[in-house]
């Protein structure tokens, strides 16, 4: 009797043994990528359209079973909410700091990238930008930052150019919106105007959270502008519109990037028609990859991407790449690969430049024709 007990327990032992060893063979290692944009307030569908695009491509690479260093992956997103404010924009960093994530998929506001870029780079992790455009977040000399959108030096470069060169406009005026986006957007519309021999009549400014332009669009109206150029975010630009109707302005409304989305459609209803924006890429229905990633999105999360999801996910399927290729999850082994990114993304080819911008920006005008911005033309940095 006691024989067999003994060799019950053995036997139970073996088997415990046997179980823990396979889990601990199994174990997967964790890949934390991290996500910060405002997931609530104003940016908040532009953020949450970010957060889905890197959660698509995490999910995706998760089907795939990726190995790294020879262990079986499991990537997480580790996404958190900068509410669009520079202040918890560093605090949200340093937590994601803390939790370990390899790599960052950020930001949707360039005053909120440039004071949290830093935290990142201390800590020796990649930032990949999908949206924030000042030139200056890539201008800080910090190794570890990287976007795949145009700037705006690049998109409002173009837009000041054109506004001279094609559409002709005699008497520009531009407003903006005091943040770090609009105010450098504003300036580098300013820069290509002038250097293409443009005239400015009118420079206004509003700030970020206003409702009401009367002061501002009364002065551009007495100067009597053909072309407003508006950076700003959508939500204003099309409340600006609406204003600009009820005035009787017939000046040619321009957006800087962000406004070319059905937000602005929808708030400014009927006077958006005509309405014009520079946005940041090509636009995704004409790539390679874009309508098959148009689909997958909207069965996944049950609506269509905003307009940076497929920034998002490129950045995110940048850093998964360079961790295959060179092997590791370590921010340490896999950034030299990510600076010789070679990717055909959702969003057209990504390679580097020395500052860790696009080799080959490129930016869209949109108009809007019967409700639904439609792309007019696109320029292209060979
Ligand atoms: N680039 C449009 C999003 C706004 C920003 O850069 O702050």
């Amino acid at each position: 009797m006691l024989n067999t007990s003994r060799r019950f327990c053995a036997f139970a032992l073996t088997a415990v043994a046997l179980t823990l060893s396979s889990h601990v063979c199994s174990a997967k290692q964790v890949v934390k990528i991290g996500v910060s944009a405002p997931l609530t307030g104003n940016g908040a569908a532009n953020g949450k359209d970010i957060e889905n695009g890197v959660r698509l491509a995490i999910e995706e690479a998760n089907a795939q079973h990726i190995k790294l260093g020879g262990q079986d992956v499991r990537f997480e997103l580790d996404s958190v909410d900068d509410q669009g404010d520079p202040r918890i924009g560093v605090q949200v960093a340093q937590k994601l700091v803390d939790d370990g994530v390899v790599a960052v998929v950020g930001y949707y506001n360039s005053g909120v990238a440039l004071p949290a870029s830093p935290i990142f780079a201390k800590a020796g992790i990649p930032l990949i930008d999908p949206a924030a455009t000042n030139p200056a977040i890539t201008r800080q000399g910090l190794k570890n930052v990287f976007r795949i959108i145009a700037t705006d030096a690049q998109n409002s470069g173009n837009a000041g150019k054109y506004a001279v060169s094609v559409t002709k406009a005699q008497r520009i005026a531009v407003m903006d919106d005091r943040t770090a986006f609009g105010q450098g957007a504003a300036d580098e519309f300013r820069k290509a105007v002038q250097a293409a021999g443009g005239r400015i009549v009118a420079s206004e400014f509003t700030n970020d959270k206003a409702v009401e332009f009367n002061a501002q669009l009364t002065s551009i109206k007495a100067a009597n502008a053909d072309l407003l150029y508006f950076a700003g975010l959508n939500n204003q630009a099309a409340l600006l519109t609406k204003r600009m109707k009820q005035l009787g302005m017939h000046a040619q409304f321009v957006g800087s990037g962000g406004i070319a989305d059905s937000i602005f459609t929808s708030v400014a209803g009927s006077a958006a028609e005509g309405a014009m924006a520079w946005e940041y890429g090509r636009p995704v229905e004409s790539l390679p990859q874009g309508k098959a990633f148009a689909e997958k999105f909207k069965r996944r999360f049950g609506a269509d991407t905003l307009t940076y999801a497929p920034f998002a996910y490129d950045c995110a399927w940048v850093a998964i790449n360079a961790m295959k290729q060179a092997n590791s999850a370590k921010p340490e082994v896999f950034m030299p690969a990510l600076r010789t990114t070679q990717y055909d993304g959702i969003t057209g080819k990504i390679e580097f430049d020395a500052y860790g911008d696009l080799k080959h920006p490129t930016s869209t005008l949109y108009q809007v024709k019967n409700a639904k911005w439609v792309p007019v033309t696109t320029i292209s940095a060979e």
